[in-house]
């Protein structure tokens, strides 16, 4: 069984059970549909949003101050005989012992079962896939042999509007909410009389409403209700022991001002080993609706077999999500990430982009252009229709010139131009994976405006952003650093404009090899015979001017001076130069082992490889935030994962495979969270960084969920260690593979076929195909174009020679 001291995976792996709730740190879920999202901890908390969670964060969590993780949506049963109260996730009621305590976090939901008092509690969270709401459905059963008269009070702490105001104006802020008791429907009625939707801070403050009621309601009979967070909790007390949970008595408050809490108490009685279930259901209907009962058909809401089928519906989901993949390899930790958590990761990084986390608050980043393009990788397989639409969507933050914002907010539709120098290159990147996924060469003659003016087909976006980044060089011709590239933390090395990046002349490289396939196939050889040129020319100009001897050099400043370099004292030697060298294909065989090697050797720890060695203990202020930040964690010098797994894909393409396998293994997160008590967060997903044993706190991890890195684990597994390998025209059959694996399986699918592959490896190789077979007939190529193929199935059958 795949566990630690905090809890274990389940046999099919699809949960991971959290048997103690004292964990390091709270540990997250998320349950979400295409608007309405939360996340949810072991204990409970968690904030959900609709849309956006800095301008339409719907309930409340704070980030800076104790207890963490709080607040969060609670159900706090009470015994009306004894008076004892518990919670059905532990918190906020936290210093009670309890008989069992299991947190299971699923896909898309989590369910929290305890034993206290002989009363089992089982609270399910999930969002159901057609309902922009929550619920939270609960078991209770009376494990005692006599009656037990209860209490139930379901309560979560509402915040409805702008969350970025809620923190800097919550004072002026609460004289515009109003919660009132709808006795026929037994539901509060939630809203707030204006809404925030400044871009920036300011004092301006807009004159509109906030256009949606949100409901907050039981399946259970209403003896109390409370919309007022004060009276419900009481002077000098907190939400482990609220007053009228204390006393029983609900305050029934109604509040046109004030701070809001959506409370509701019913009362209940057990009988003997019974059991009752019960939902709490909350959700949010726009204005426009006269009659938010009537819109939302709360009748049929409130019936459990309806509940029962929404969640249903929620397992279906991610069944057919999860479905696309499936594989089965020697290495079961491998198997776990890749048949469920990595792919599921995948999908919550595409939907929370890095917005919304216990360590992403929602209300800086909004989405990442940059972030975006990359996290379509994961849900591309499972939902190509899904990341047309969200490419598309993304093109509208392009400027006719071809460069980007940064980021940019739902809603508000405004981002920050930061001049990061390799963002509009993720463009070419995310639309070229769309393609080989697909094959929908549609999208390409979609016109989409420009955030400035003008517009343009997709095939001009993309152009005009590889442009831009070509346009960008200098006159020796490597890209300008600007303010940074995808190392944010290397922001001062060109404030002058004159700085220029070599990891960014990789890339762009890069992108341009990725873009000749799709140039053949629209026959613009002109574009081509350009772009070939600068390839070429950034080969020349590279190995002239950025080879330091043993590695390559990460950058140089305005004033011409090397960044990254083995005559300086600290950040002699930076990952992502090293391993694009070799993804690009820029690199002479001789310098791309020799680069490699290096990585090796400076940059492998335990967990994976540092981003940087040494880390930077005095500051630069001519390099950037990377010199500030404390060595051995974040881009200072941490295993930083997403940079990590390039390292992977570079020791592949370059042919060191054992070693390749041996630093993806050690990234694992349950191969590196193994002293769990110092990793400290969740262990069945990727954090963005592990501390290096540059700091003290060594294997301290941090950020996790929202990371690059989910998708480029998934797909560096996928594609090059199992060996399916997307493009324009197909599918390559190219595993590579540990030497130790003598055979495995995996399925695929593949635009509309399914590709069963199974590999054996008698002679203990790491690549090369000596057969390949499909559907029983032996073939020559290990190319595949499912077109050539009349059956939905593709059993492929490969010996490694
Ligand atoms: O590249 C960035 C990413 O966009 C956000 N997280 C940090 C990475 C490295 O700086």
């Amino acid at each position: 069984m795949l566990k630690n001291k905090y809890g274990f995976f389940s046999k099919d792996g699809r949960e991971f059970v959290i048997t103690d709730p004292k964990t390091p740190r709270p540990w997250f879920n998320y349950m979400w549909n295409e608007n309405y999202a939360g996340l949810i901890s072991h204990t409970g908390g968690g904030f959900s949003y609709l849309e956006t969670p800095r301008d339409n964060r719907l309930t409340r969590m704070r980030y800076n101050c104790l207890p963490w993780d709080r607040p969060g949506r609670y159900v706090i049963v009470k015994d009306s005989e004894s008076g004892k109260y518990w919670s059905l996730s532990w918190a906020p009621t936290i210093d009670k012992k309890y008989d069992l305590y299991e947190c299971h976090h699923g896909q898309g939901y989590t369910t929290i079962i305890t034993e206290k008092n002989k009363i089992r509690g089982e609270i399910t969270y999930f969002v159901p896939t057609d309902l922009n709401g929550e619920i939270w459905k609960v078991k209770l059963t009376n494990l005692s042999s006599r009656k037990r008269k209860l209490e139930v009070y379901s309560f979560t702490e509402l915040l409805m509007g702008n969350a970025l105001n809620d923190i800097i104006n919550q004072p002026n802020d609460k004289h515009f909410t109003d919660i009132h008791f709808n006795k026929e429907h037994e539901t509060l009625l939630c809203t707030r009389r204006y809404w925030v939707l400044n871009r920036k801070v300011t004092v301006a403050q807009p004159n509109i409403d906030w256009r949606y009621n949100l409901l907050f309601t039981t399946t259970l009979p209403v003896s109390g209700f409370d919309g007022s967070l004060d009276n419900f909790i009481g002077r000098w007390r907190s939400e482990a022991n609220p007053i009228s949970v204390e006393t029983g008595k609900m305050s029934n408050t109604e509040i046109t001002a004030g701070d809001p809490i959506a409370a509701l108490q019913s009362k209940i009685t057990l009988d003997k080993k019974s059991e009752i279930e019960f939902a709490v259901i909350m959700f949010v209907v726009s204005k426009d609706e006269k009659n938010p009962f009537k819109a939302s058909q709360l009748k049929q809401l409130k019936e459990i077999k309806t509940i029962d089928k929404k969640f249903e519906a929620v397992k279906k989901y991610w069944d057919d999500y999860l479905n696309n993949v499936k594989v089965s390899t020697p290495d079961n930790k491998f198997n776990l990430m890749l048949n469920v958590w990595n792919q599921y990761q995948a999908a919550v990084t595409f939907d929370m982009a890095r917005n919304s986390g216990y360590y992403h608050g929602g209300l800086l980043f909004g989405t990442g252009m940059r972030d975006q393009f990359q996290d379509i990788l994961g849900m591309v397989i499972a939902h190509p229709e899904r990341v047309r639409k969200r490419l598309l969507n993304a093109l509208r933050f392009q400027f006719k010139d071809g460069s980007t914002l940064h980021n940019f907010f739902k809603i508000t539709e405004w981002g920050e131009k930061t001049n990061h120098s390799d963002t509009p290159l993720w463009i070419p990147f995310g639309i070229v994976e769309y393609l080989n996924e697909s094959a929908d060469f549609s999208i390409l003659d979609e016109v989409v405006k420009f955030y400035d003016e003008g517009e343009a087909t997709v095939y001009e976006h993309l152009k005009l952003a590889v442009d831009f980044a070509i346009s960008s060089c200098t006159e020796r011709g490597l890209p300008k650093i600007m303010n940074g590239d995808w190392n944010d933390t290397l922001d001062h090395i060109g404030p002058k404009g004159k700085g220029e990046t070599v990891w960014g002349a990789f890339f762009l490289g890069y992108i341009l090899k990725k873009s000749f396939e799709l140039l053949e196939f629209r026959n613009d050889s002109e574009t081509l015979e350009s772009w070939k040129a600068k390839y070429e020319q950034l080969r020349t100009v590279i190995n002239d001017i950025c080879w330091d001897g043993k590695w390559y050099l990460r950058a140089f400043r305005d004033d011409g001076s090397e960044v990254g370099s083995q005559k300086h004292k600290q950040g002699k030697i930076f990952i992502n130069s090293q391993s694009w060298a070799v993804i690009s294909e820029l690199a002479p065989k001789d310098r791309a082992d020799s680069c490699l090697q290096s990585g090796k050797k400076y940059l492998l720890t335990p967990y994976g490889m540092q981003i940087v060695w040494p880390a930077y203990r005095e500051i630069e202020d001519n390099t950037g935030l990377i010199s500030r930040c404390v060595p051995g964690k974040k881009e200072n010098g941490a295993v930083f994962n997403h940079a990590s797994s390039w390292f992977v894909l570079a020791s592949i393409l370059n042919g060191d495979i054992e070693f390749a396998y041996d630093v993806y293994s050690r990234m694992i997160p349950l191969n590196s969270s193994k002293r769990i008590d110092r990793y400290e967060v969740e262990p069945y997903v990727y954090a963005e960084y592990v501390t290096s044993p540059e700091h003290k706190t060594e294997n301290q991890a941090s950020h996790s969920w929202l990371t690059g890195t989910a998708v480029w684990m998934y797909r560096i597994a996928l594609d090059y260690i199992l060996g399916f390998k997307t493009s324009l025209k197909g599918l390559t059959i190219d595993p590579h593979i540990p030497s130790s694996w003598k055979s495995f399986k995996a399925e695929r699918n593949f635009r509309g076929k399914r590709i069963i592959l199974s590999v054996e490896n008698p002679n203990g190789k790491n690549t090369g195909i000596q057969s390949i077979e499909i559907n029983g007939k032996s073939v020559e190529s290990n190319f595949i174009n499912p077109d050539d193929y009349s059956e939905k199935e593709l059993n492929v059958k490969t010996v490694l020679k």
